[in-house]
């Protein structure tokens, strides 16, 4: 019987435990991912002798620049995995999708479990899913893994989406675009497979570890350097800073289309924030509190306080009494 492999992928406090414990059950071995000290679980989907599950670390995005961000980006380079559960957290929906327009990238088939629906619900935010399905082109199911809600049918369609078409993915500007045909064009046949389009948008990123796994050589780098470099000047900014953007852009696109905040107003600490951090404010609101540290401690609250510790404490009641002390010694 073959082995269906699904890797079950999101953000840090997503509710990815709690949903690998809510599919697997008690059916789930613990180990370490070789060579590093990151824990690695698997589990058998219940009731599917045949689907394993496989928990990959929380993680923001598919860098280069954490252990977990390179176990997991690792994994599912090694096409040692059949399709992916992308857990979004609803509640934090706009920062989880980052890491989701990087998984499609990779170009397994992608099922999303848009987790946390409760706090969703209770906040009064509203998420149009089957919109966001259609922009993003893979299936979304609601889940609320702490309740149960939805766990079984997210991996029903993860299941069903194995062997389907790959996922679409985000296109970003023309100048980028255009660099990462020339960068296809610079790598030739070393760039290719299910990841391609991921493996681009890294050596565009300028990431050492992919060029080096790629085995590309010196004059192929220098040539893409040449690429990046010229689009950097273009769009007057870094590589990576240019990818980020881009992303969020999309993700504001997305958000502006099928999410609708419940709380459109500020919280109180986003109001104290907006005043203490705004450009304009910040120096002279830090001016008048250095100020006032220095007035309470020296003019008001420090002067009182000194001259009660001189004066009263010490000058009336602490030194007599020692001088009392020390003269009833001397005549004893
Ligand atoms: C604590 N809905 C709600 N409301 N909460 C959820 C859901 C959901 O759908 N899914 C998960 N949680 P992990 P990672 C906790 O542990 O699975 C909660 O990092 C607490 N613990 O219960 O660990 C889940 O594996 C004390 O909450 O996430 C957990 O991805 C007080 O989200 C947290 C409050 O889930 C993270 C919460 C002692």
């Amino acid at each position: 019987m073959k082995q269906i492999k699904i890797a079950l992928i999101g953000n840090p406090n997503c509710g990815k435990t709690t949903m690998f414990n809510d599919l697997t059950g008690s059916n789930q071995y613990v180990g370490n991912w070789p060579g590093v000290t990151v824990e690695k679980k698997e589990g058998g989907l219940k009731g599917h002798d045949d689907v394993i599950i496989t928990d990959l670390p929380g993680i923001y995005s598919l860098s280069p620049y954490t252990l977990e961000e390179v176990v997991s980006r690792n994994y599912l380079l090694q096409n040692d995995v059949d399709g992916v559960l992308n857990l979004v957290d609803g509640s934090n929906i706009e920062r989880n999708l980052y890491l989701t327009t990087q998984v499609m990238e990779m170009g397994y088939p992608v099922t999303i479990a848009l987790n946390m629906i409760d706090i969703v619900r209770k906040n009064g935010d509203k998420i149009d899913t089957a919109k966001l399905a259609a922009e993003l082109g893979c299936e979304i199911v609601e889940t609320s893994a702490l309740q149960g809600e939805g766990t079984g049918e997210a991996a029903e369609k993860a299941i069903k989406a194995v062997g389907g078409a790959a996922p679409k993915y985000m296109r970003f500007c023309s100048e980028v675009e255009d660099a990462l045909t020339a960068i296809a064009r610079e790598a030739g046949n070393k760039v290719h497979g299910i990841s391609e389009r991921w493996l681009l948008v890294k050596l565009f990123e300028r990431d050492k570890k992919i060029a080096e796994a790629l085995g590309l050589s010196e004059g192929e780098q220098a040539k893409i350097e040449e690429i990046v470099a010229a689009c950097e000047e273009a769009l007057d900014d870094d590589a990576e800073s240019i990818i980020t953007n881009e992303r969020y852009n999309y993700i504001g696109e997305l958000m502006s289309n099928a999410v609708v905040k419940g709380h459109t107003g500020l919280t109180i600490s986003d109001k104290i924030d907006s005043i203490v951090t705004n450009r304009f404010l910040a120096l002279p609101i830090f001016a008048i509190i250095m100020f006032l540290v220095y007035y309470i401690a020296v003019e008001t609250v420090g002067t009182v306080v000194t001259d009660f510790t001189n004066d009263t404490l010490f000058g009336e009641w602490i030194q007599p009494w020692v001088q009392e002390h020390m003269e009833a010694a001397e005549c004893e």
